[in-house]
């Protein structure tokens, strides 16, 4: 098989599935995609404690930015006139921007949803904000974003079922806005969000009407919202054979290793999740014997790496008993260690389960990463 290249048009090929699994390549203009796909979150224009080529050198294609984040500082109308977030941020790859109301509901004060939009209060500075689906779209053509998300509403769990199917039915009306909105971008994509929250009935209507709209790819939204993880599964296997095979899909906002492993075995493509980066400045690090807690004592003289066979240098050249010291600290080198260390498994990680799909053994890997987590400590 011949590498993909960037091309003018937004493209998905798949190459190889093993049972649910598939491994393809999302292509764009900027560059190719490998899927499954673990996107590094960039909120800020920074994916937090990271230099952008240190991200682009962990084998990551493409990151994340986030509406709600940069609307509020810089703005989106001062991004644009800087030349974008690419040149911006430094960061010349595909970049996919959420759409702003996951992280409204979750970040900003005195919040009002109706149906044309959402009015909020910054966290920042308090200052009054409107955001309607036709602005969302804007502010992520403003931002220069890749791949756009639609505007939605994600209910976190547990909820009530009148509660979850209200905003399944308003995050459908505001596809189709969003979709008339972006129109015909040739080499960008806007990816809809299936929400419905723990209801089949109401997932699998959410998928079958978002498919109805023919859009580039679907995100499987309101998921990792407080449910279990045998939940979050089902939930999976209840909207994936509704959604077309051609297409990428996008589980947001997930998750731990574990869930990644299980997810791109129920035939998810693509993630994104802060668990790499925001454990990493909070003195976790994830290796293949699992989750090490560096704040703990017993690291304190422990001369062994992280990870020995690993190629990132974080995992690989410093003393436990060093990056220990550095958490205990606060020292900003732990984070920027523990953040290289994490994002570099993730993108190993990843990396591994594209090669497994493609030579038919994913269960095997599966199994074997797995039996490698079980050797952590508490
Ligand atoms: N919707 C959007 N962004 C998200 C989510 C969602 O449901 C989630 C849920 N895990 C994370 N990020 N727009």
């Amino acid at each position: 098989m011949t590498e993909p290249t960037a091309t003018p048009e937004f493209r998905f090929a798949l190459h190889a599935t093993d049972g649910q699994a598939r491994t393809g390549a999302i292509t764009l203009p900027r560059g190719v995609i490998r899927t499954p796909a673990f996107m590094p979150v960039g909120t800020a224009a920074t994916v937090k404690a990271m230099y952008a080529d240190q991200v682009r050198d962990l084998g990551a294609d493409v990151v994340l930015g986030n509406t709600y984040h940069l609307m509020l500082r810089p703005g989106p109308e001062r991004m644009a006139r800087l030349g974008g977030l690419h040149r911006f941020m430094r960061w010349d790859g595909p970049i996919l921007t959420d759409s702003g109301g996951f992280q409204v509901m979750s970040l900003s004060a005195l919040r009002k949803l109706d149906e044309d939009g959402v009015t909020f209060r910054s966290h920042v500075d308090g200052s009054a904000h409107r955001m309607s689906p036709e602005r969302s779209i804007e502010i992520q053509g403003l931002l220069g974003s890749d791949i756009q998300m639609q505007l939605d509403e994600c209910v976190r769990l547990p909820a009530p079922p009148e509660a979850i199917e209200k905003a399944m039915r308003l995050s459908l009306r505001w596809a189709e806005r969003c979709r008339a909105a972006f129109g015909e971008q040739p080499g960008k994509a806007m990816f809809g969000i299936v929400q419905g929250g723990d209801v089949p009935e109401l997932r699998v209507e959410s998928a079958r009407a978002l498919v109805d709209l023919d859009l580039k790819g679907y995100a499987i939204g309101g998921l990792a919202v407080g449910e279990p993880q045998a939940v979050m599964l089902a939930m999976i296997e209840t909207v994936e054979p509704h959604l077309p095979r051609e297409k990428p899909r996008y589980l947001m906002g997930v998750g731990t290793p574990d869930d990644l492993l299980r997810a791109v075995e129920r035939g998810v493509d693509m993630f994104d999740c802060v668990m790499p980066t925001r454990a990493g400045r909070h003195g976790l690090a994830y290796t293949r014997h699992g989750r090490v807690n560096l704040r703990n004592a017993r690291h304190a003289e422990d001369v062994r790496p992280l990870d020995e066979t690993s190629r990132c240098p974080a995992a690989r050249d410093y003393s436990r008993a060093y990056l220990h010291h550095l958490v205990r600290s606060e020292e900003i080198l732990g984070m920027m260690l523990l953040t290289w260390n994490n994002l570099a498994y993730y993108q190993d990680l990843m990396a591994g389960m594209r090669a497994a799909i493609r030579e038919g053994r994913f269960a095997a890997f599966a199994e074997e990463t797995r039996a490698g987590w079980a050797q952590a400590e508490a």
